[in-house]
């Protein structure tokens, strides 16, 4: 009889279970990034919807703060291959966003964008229906610089890069745009579930 699969190396079957092709699981929160942390002064954040380059809302920090609140938990998964499970976020939900700003979406694509300049893109659906949200809170505390903090988007249901740290806003495309990381090979959706980490997967 094979040994192979007990060696102590394969997890057990509910965290295989959760987990997505190609992935395995960590404790530890990864930080990754194009560049250094951006300074943000909370007294300048600013949040800007829009459509193309003309703004639909602004938000301050208060004003910002002021919006309904939304919690969720559940598991990440980071297109290196690392899963976390269990995170726990809370934030503003972009249904709620886009409740506040009395807006339809105007196209049904988005970028992202933060204020390191990072962007990318999501399909405007798969931002509402309670499916994403500007994350201010990570496990109880407002989200560090490292992982994002002031606010950074949180779409847990594809890979992690979509979910732009020290966000400043969202911007309705036309077309399917590409964002820094889709220009450069990764996959314009990024379903970890069907494993779409670039082009062509
Ligand atoms: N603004 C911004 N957001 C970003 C990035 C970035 O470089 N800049 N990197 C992305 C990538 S590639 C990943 S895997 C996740 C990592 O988030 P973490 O550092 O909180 O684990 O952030 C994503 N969001
Ligand atoms: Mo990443």
């Amino acid at each position: 009889m094979s040994t192979r699969g007990f060696t102590g190396r394969r997890p057990p079957e509910a965290t295989r279970e959760r987990l997505p092709p190609g992935q395995y699981l960590t404790a530890d929160f990864p930080v990754l990034q194009i560049g250094p942390n951006p300074r943000i002064d909370l007294d300048a954040w600013r949040f800007t919807l829009r459509a193309g380059s003309r703004p639909l809302k602004i938000w301050t920090w208060d004003e910002f703060n002021a919006l309904p609140r939304t919690r969720w938990g559940g598991d990440i998964h980071c297109v290196t291959k690392w899963s976390k499970f269990d995170t726990a976020w809370e934030g503003v939900g972009i249904d709620d966003l886009l409740a506040d700003a009395g807006v339809a979406a105007p196209t049904a694509f988005a970028l992202a964008e933060g204020y390191d300049d990072y962007t990318t893109n999501v399909p405007f659906a798969d931002l509402t229906g309670d499916r994403a949200m500007v994350a201010t809170h990570y496990d109880g505390a407002p989200i560090e610089p490292d992982h994002g903090g002031p606010a950074r988007l949180l779409v847990p249901h594809l890979y992690f890069w979509k979910s732009a740290k020290w966000l400043k806003g969202l911007r309705f495309t036309q077309k399917d745009e590409g964002g820094f990381w889709e220009m450069r090979g990764y996959h314009m959706y990024g379903d970890p579930w069907r494993e779409q980490r670039f082009t062509g997967d």
